[in-house]
């Protein structure tokens, strides 16, 4: 039984089903979709939560009675669905102000009014109740090498992340920020590209334990990396706050498609990795609903998102269940990996008197492809 339920904690930001279908050769081929139908919807497929960009609840631009009343239709739909907001999120991407960049753009008063809108949000976010901040610097990056000093541009970012912690604490938030890794698209060149920039970036705040990561599937794979060992090193940290779910295939232009398609191997051992790596937080998807489809195509697509994470997290615990499989990893010495290279109570001494059999060790087979042809399987349905 696929059946998504709250206990499962599937949420979805609001601009995947709301997503119009704009690209950059075509117009929207979907009417705009109103947020409070988008939670009632959420709602009816099982999801437990919601996420937002500002502008995706209040048009940009929008003044106090408007912005009023469309955070009161938002809230009365979380209310009705029981729906929560686990994490919301800035805008700093769309509007032509933050064309050469937001928190990190060469024109100080941009950054300054950037600042104001993050910060505007945050107290919306917690009012809501989130507990998680993303920030996606989609236009922090450049496309022209010479425009950019990107030492200082990280000095402003840098800034911009202490000045928000101070806030949040200030207020007494009960909110973490989550940094949201991109190679590129839409500038050339994004400043911190991938889950190990950000990390390293995250070690200079002021306050590293109020930010982590929410690294996306996509992202990582535009960037030529493993999902998998990204976001395993991203927990290793202790930094993956939060996740975006979608699918991608391979290095090309962002794809966003629904969680499940595209590399489905890398999908399943995410889903391996989430369920018994020791993720706790919301199974949140960011996708982009084809532009081919109508709104029937929408909610099926999210619908497959969740049912698609379940399935895989079934064969996940199949896979971990099955005997042939422990023999497998055993053989594979996966387990050995756990144990310490020095022994307890062991010297270097004693680990240099030691001596290898060479000749045996060098022609011993490490045993990987056998385990991960069961693996193979159980994603393929034989086993
Ligand atoms: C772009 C993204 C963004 C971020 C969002 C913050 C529009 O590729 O992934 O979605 O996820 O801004 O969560
Ligand atoms: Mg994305
Ligand atoms: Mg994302
Ligand atoms: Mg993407």
């Amino acid at each position: 039984d696929y059946t998504p339920r709250k206990e499962h904690r599937f949420s979805f930001g609001l601009w995947t089903v709301g997503w119009q279908g704009v690209d950059p050769f075509g117009v929207a081929t979907r009417e705009p979709m109103d947020p409070a139908y988008a939670v009632e919807k959420l709602a009816e497929l099982g999801a437990y939560g919601v996420t937002f960009h500002d502008d995706d609840l209040i048009p940009f631009g929008a003044d106090d009675t408007e912005r009023s009343s469309r955070i009161a239709s938002f809230r009365k739909a979380l209310d009705n669905t029981g729906l929560v907001v686990p994490m919301a999120t800035t805008n700093l991407f769309a509007h032509p102000v933050f064309k050469e960049g937001a928190l990190t753009s060469n024109d100080r008063d941009i950054r300054r009014f950037a600042l104001r809108k993050v910060l505007r949000n945050i107290d919306l976010a917690a009012e809501l109740g989130a507990r998680t901040y993303v920030l996606w610097g989609g236009r922090e990056g450049a496309e022209s090498g010479v425009a950019k000093d990107v030492r200082a541009a990280l000095d402003r970012y840098k800034e911009a992340l202490d000045l928000l912690c101070g806030y949040v604490r200030e207020q007494g938030y009960d909110l973490r920020f989550a940094l949201e890794p991109k190679p590129n698209e839409p500038r050339g060149d994004i400043l911190l590209p991938t889950i190990g920039h950000a990390i390293a970036f995250i070690g200079e705040l002021d306050e590293p334990d109020r930010v982590g990561l929410n690294p996306e599937v996509g992202h990582e794979q535009m960037a030529g990396m493993s999902v998998v060992h990204g976001y395993a090193q991203a927990l290793w940290h202790g930094k993956l706050f939060h996740i975006d779910l979608n699918g991608q295939n391979g290095p090309r232009y962002d794809q966003d498609l629904r969680f499940g398609n595209g590399d489905v191997k890398s999908a399943f051992l995410l889903v391996d990795l989430l369920e018994h790596g020791g993720y706790d937080g919301p199974r949140h998807f960011d996708f982009k609903p084809a532009r081919t489809e109508d709104e029937s195509g929408v909610w099926s697509s999210a619908r497959s998102c969740m049912r698609n994470y379940l399935i895989l997290a079934e064969k996940a615990r199949a896979f971990r269940a099955d005997p042939e499989v422990a023999e497998a990893l055993a053989a594979a010495r996966v387990d050995q990996m756990s144990v310490p290279t020095l022994g307890d109570g062991e010297s270097l001494a004693d680990l240099r008197a030691e001596e290898l059999d060479l000749a045996e060790a060098t022609v011993r087979g490490a045993k990987v492809e056998h385990l991960d042809q069961l693996a193979l399987e159980h994603l393929y349905g034989t086993r």
